[in-house]
């Protein structure tokens, strides 16, 4: 489509200038009614639950318009520095319910509602989660976004519109069973399409050498493909400041080129079909967490999202600035989310060069002083590396720019150590072998003027083992930024009842300022103030069992111990550690061994990606588990177990608020830092953990006491695996041998013979890598005195205040904070309010 401009002094200032909307019940009844009847066409006898959903949705979307054309506008005329978060993951859940929290109007819009008979959670629901992202990762750039918006800081987010974004679970005779997840089908109410910005994204053909006006050597990149990637933009709402930031998404449509060579051979369906191809690229997210790939579609995605948002910002500088780039490092920031949008690095050194006309210095000068990295993952499997090979085919003038970093640097690092062979293989950024490798890792180390990870003892461990060398070369560029979650989100849209007991105590302020939960430490002895915090425990539990009861038809009794593991299923996370524990107490059931017994309801939930066997057979074992323990009238209230299905956002804020142990138990060293663990805390809960990423802060904040801690550290795993005779430890652990027994016996697969075969022999014969055996007596111990504690309900309701008074520093606005200070260093941009 093309855009005809219009001179700006034809528009009358009554087009764009218009009053502000209302934000009391009736104006928003209003504006609802107009949508539902005039723009929908719907009437009283509509019995459909989306056309209302969608009235209420254009209604919130015309208050965050208005506020975002403000925030543009003080953008544009301050001039400011602008920070990019680009990542091939935003997991952003639902909008409506976050529009009406930001905007300061949920009371306003339920009244509205009301006034028409309709019950705001009623059609809130109808909402689709946006789930373009796996789990850590892409909610925590949602949860960045919000807090850049709310501390007014211009960041924008950069990503993919997925056509279908993580795939919904279901749970058939205890298998995961995949189904597409096509959230747009209904159309989506909150984007704007914006294809007056599109751009074009080549891929393939081959790179040529030309003399350029003046004389010089230049390269141009010929016989490509292009694809043209069009803007989405989603409002993100601070909270109740004006602010309105922009996520922007791009999705792939084909050109209107035709191949003319095939056209005119008369393979005319030939040529058309090819275009398919292009809208392939935005088509599907990638459901792989923290593992493998290779595959050249996802390589496609990668540089799809860097070359759109380089040219996308590259456009409004020279909108602004011409082609004068003397201040684009003073002005402009790229925070890559992982190693995944690490194209930016040759992608803004090639249109640097080929397209403005610099030199290799000038362009360096200026990528390596605007690009940082965050590091997600020490997992070997999740570091990414692409074949030389499919560089050379798919992004040939990257390659060679790539190769010419790689021949810069390496220079540099031959002359720190000189004659150090060895160690310039080992930082190279081209791994040697039969099928070479780019490291994307060393690439994004190499150009980023800051590298951070995502938890102390993560960034610890980045310095000290995965990225050591480096460290040593640039030890300047490391940094530790601890993750954390928007409170605004995970306590005060989800929890509005302890929400409000904590607000009538100690005032709102926590909700832009965290640490103030600290204030409610000194109530934790104040008995009416527990039984207050008890009562809104009990509601939250209540919304929790009605979940479980729905999903899983599984009771829930709401004076058990709500036990629950939340999060993708992995090894590493040790969900089998948990099921193992869970053998433990039904075995002393059986067994009779049930004085001073606490009654406990177990809760698991998470994806495992497709392609993991050992993640999907744990899925199974849960579930096999969970029937046996449910159907057992020997087992009654003492324990029930469930397998909740498709865990996600949405499910999220009903399950943190209603948990009362939180479930962190990773093998010490993996997991970088979690980020549920901080929603759990924040919420109340207490923790059973080990000490890894955050969980190590958390206990800090809260105390010794009241943390539930077991298992080995990061260092004595290490030191421990080359002795780990799993075997041994088992024969010698009475409780962990009858355990092992019931599941060797097939008690769980009674027609399903041998089915949990693998998941024996990880633990037994192939060495049990993650350790669980090792960790088993002290978990089963934690456990006990997790259950101990809960019998003293007072005492529990103490530590579960303490842990909400102590969880101050999980909050993204102090992450957000330091990546500023210490990083980006933005300043807010103050909106003038609408009037
Ligand atoms: C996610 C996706 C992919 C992929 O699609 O290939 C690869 C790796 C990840 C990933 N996710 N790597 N680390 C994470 C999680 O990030 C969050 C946020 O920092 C951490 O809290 C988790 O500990 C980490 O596992």
């Amino acid at each position: 489509m093309e855009f005809e401009l219009v001179r700006k002094s034809t528009l009358k200032k009554s087009l764009t200038e218009l009053p502000a909307l209302g934000m009391d019940p009736c104006s928003i009844a209003t504006d609802f009614r107009r949508y539902f009847s005039h723009t929908l066409g719907r009437d009283k006898d509509c019995k459909s639950v989306h056309y209302l959903y969608s009235a209420l949705a254009f209604t919130l979307h015309d208050r965050l318009m208005e506020r975002w054309k403000n925030t543009h506008y003080a953008c544009s005329e301050s001039n400011c520095k602008q920070a990019y978060y680009l990542s091939l993951e935003f997991l952003m859940g639902r909008a409506l319910g976050n529009a009406m929290l930001n905007l300061g109007i949920t009371d306003e819009t339920t009244r509205a509602m009301y006034e028409h008979g309709i019950v705001l959670e009623e059609i809130a629901e109808r909402e689709h989660d946006a789930g373009l992202g796996n789990g850590g990762l892409g909610r925590l750039a949602a949860c960045f976004l919000d807090s850049c918006a709310t501390l007014q800081l211009p960041v924008t987010g950069y990503g993919i519109r997925y056509e279908y974004g993580m795939f919904r679970q279901h749970i058939e005779n205890g298998n995961q069973v995949e189904e597409p997840d096509h959230w747009l089908r209904d159309g989506n109410p909150w984007e704007l399409e914006r294809p007056e910005f599109t751009q074009r994204v080549r891929y393939g053909g081959r790179t040529e050498y030309y003399h350029d006006h003046s004389g010089a050597l230049r390269v141009r990149w010929v016989d490509a493909h292009a694809v043209l990637a069009v803007p989405y933009d989603v409002p993100v709402p601070g909270y109740r400041n004006g602010t309105v930031n922009t996520l922007r998404l791009w999705s792939a449509a084909a050109t209107d080129e035709f191949d003319l060579g095939e056209f005119n051979a008369g393979s005319y369906t030939e040529s058309v079909a090819a275009k398919n191809d292009a809208e392939h690229i935005t088509m599907v997210l990638y459901p792989n967490d923290a593992s493998e790939n290779g595959k050249e579609l996802r390589l496609r995605q990668q540089y799809f999202l860097a070359s759109a948002s380089l040219q996308d910002i590259l456009r409004h500088w020279i909108s602004h600035h011409g082609k004068d780039f003397t201040h684009f490092a003073a002005k402009n920031h790229f925070q890559l989310n992982d190693t995944h949008p690490t194209c930016v690095v040759p992608e803004l050194m090639r249109l640097l060069m080929d397209e403005y006309e610099m030199s290799w210095e000038q362009a360096w000068t200026i990528t390596s002083s605007t690009v940082a990295y965050t590091n997600h993952t020490l997992l070997p499997e999740a570091l990414e590396k692409w074949p030389v090979r499919m560089f050379r085919n798919l992004l040939p003038r990257l390659l060679e720019i790539i190769f010419e970093i790689n021949a810069q640097y390496l220079a540099q690092v031959a002359q720190q150590w000189p004659g150090d062979i060895d160690r310039v293989r080992r930082m190279s950024i081209i791994e040697e072998g039969a099928e070479p490798q780019i490291r994307m890792a060393y690439l994004a180390i190499v150009a980023s003027f800051s590298v951070n990870g995502v938890a102390a003892l993560h960034s610890q461990l980045l310095e000290q083992t995965l990225f050591r060398d480096f460290y040593e070369l640039w030890p300047k560029k490391f940094n530790n930024k601890t993750n954390g979650v928007t409170q605004r989100r995970w306590l005060a849209w989800a929890n509005p009842s302890l929400s409000k007991l904590i607000t009538d105590k100690i005032g709102d302020g926590w909700t832009t300022d965290l640490s103030q939960l600290r204030k409610l430490a000194r109530y934790a002895d104040d008995t009416a103030f527990r039984k207050q915090w008890r009562k809104t425990n009990q509601i939250n539990k209540a919304r929790l069992a009605e979940l479980v009861q729905q999903e899983c038809g599984i009771t829930f009794k709401t004076s058990a111990l709500f036990d629950v593991q939340v999060k993708r299923i992995h090894e590493y996370k040790r969900q089998l550690l948990n099921v193992l524990h869970i053998i433990h107490l039904y075995d002393r059931i059986k067994r009779g061994d049930t004085a001073d017994w606490t009654s406990r309801c177990v809760l698991f939930g998470g994806k495992a990606a497709p392609g993991y066997a050992m993640a999907k057979n744990t899925i199974k074992l849960i579930c096999n588990v969970s029937n046996a323990i449910n159907n057992d009238p020997d087992v009654g209230d003492l324990l029930k177990v469930a397998f909740l299905p498709n865990y996600r956002v949405t499910a999220m804020e009903i399950i943190c608020p209603g948990t009362d142990l939180s479930e962190q138990i990773s093998t010490a060293g993996k997991e970088a830092s979690g980020t549920g663990n901080m929603k759990f805390m924040m919420n109340g809960a207490l923790t059973i953990g080990t000490l890894d990423g955050a969980n190590i802060e958390m206990r800090e904040e809260v105390g010794a006491e009241n943390f539930f801690l077991f298992g080995l550290t990061a260092e004595q795993v290490e030191s421990a695996r080359a002795r780990h005779d799993p075997k041994a430890i088992i024969a010698a652990d009475e409780d962990l041998k009858r355990v092992m027994q019931l599941l060797s016996s097939g008690h769980f697969n009674q027609f399903e013979p041998n089915i949990f075969d693998p998941i024996i022999q990880s633990l037994t014969t192939y060495g049990d890598y993650w350790m669980t055996t090792a960790d088993f007596r002290s978990y089963v111990d934690a456990q006990q005195h997790a259950a101990d504690a809960f019998r003293d309900q007072e005492q529990w309701t103490r530590m579960s205040i303490l842990n909400t008074a102590a969880s101050g520093k999980f909050s993204s606005d102090r992450t957000i904070q330091e990546y500023n200070q210490d990083i980006w260093k933005l300043k807010p941009v103050k909106v003038f309010p609408v009037t």
